[in-house]
């Protein structure tokens, strides 16, 4: 499985740290959606679903967390923890995030609305999806 990080670009300057992000440039969709997760209480795992078509970029803006990836073949763990690295989570990929520091905040970028039929949450339904694609 082929994790794909970008190392976004900060604008520093004597006075400290910019990051700017745009759709099709540091983003590789149109940005339909931003939402981020925080106050996440300490040993929560969070995810634990696949999208059918959505793709994100997840940027921990502060603090750090982990990320687990599971293909249905291979899983990869990559942690976030700098303000300029983004991960890409591609369609079809469960995902678990966990190991949120305190004062962890993770901001996602998503390629679509929010839509709750857009969710595979039966672990078991998402393994039999892509193993039948891959016949
Ligand atoms: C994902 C990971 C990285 C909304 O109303 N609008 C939204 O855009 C989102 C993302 C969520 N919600 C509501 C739905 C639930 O009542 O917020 C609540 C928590 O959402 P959820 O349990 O899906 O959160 P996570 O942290 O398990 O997963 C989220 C995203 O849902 C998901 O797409 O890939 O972050």
């Amino acid at each position: 499985m082929q994790v794909v990080k970008y190392m976004f670009q900060p604008h520093g300057d004597e006075r400290g740290q910019l990051v700017a992000l745009e759709e099709y440039k540091d983003i590789p969709f149109e940005i339909k959606r931003v939402y981020y997760l925080y106050d996440t209480m300490n040993g929560v795992v969070r995810g634990k679903h696949a999208h059918k078509k959505l793709e994100q970029i997840l940027v921990c803006i502060h603090g750090s967390c982990k990320i687990k990836l599971d293909n249905g073949f291979e899983t990869k763990v990559v942690p976030l923890e700098k303000p300029y690295e983004g991960l890409y989570i591609s369609s079809e990929m469960w995902r678990e995030m966990y190991d949120f520091s305190s004062d962890a905040v993770l901001m996602v970028f998503a390629s679509e609305l929010y839509d709750e039929n857009d969710y595979i949450r039966d672990y078991e339904e998402f393994l039999e999806m892509v193993r039948q694609k891959a016949q």
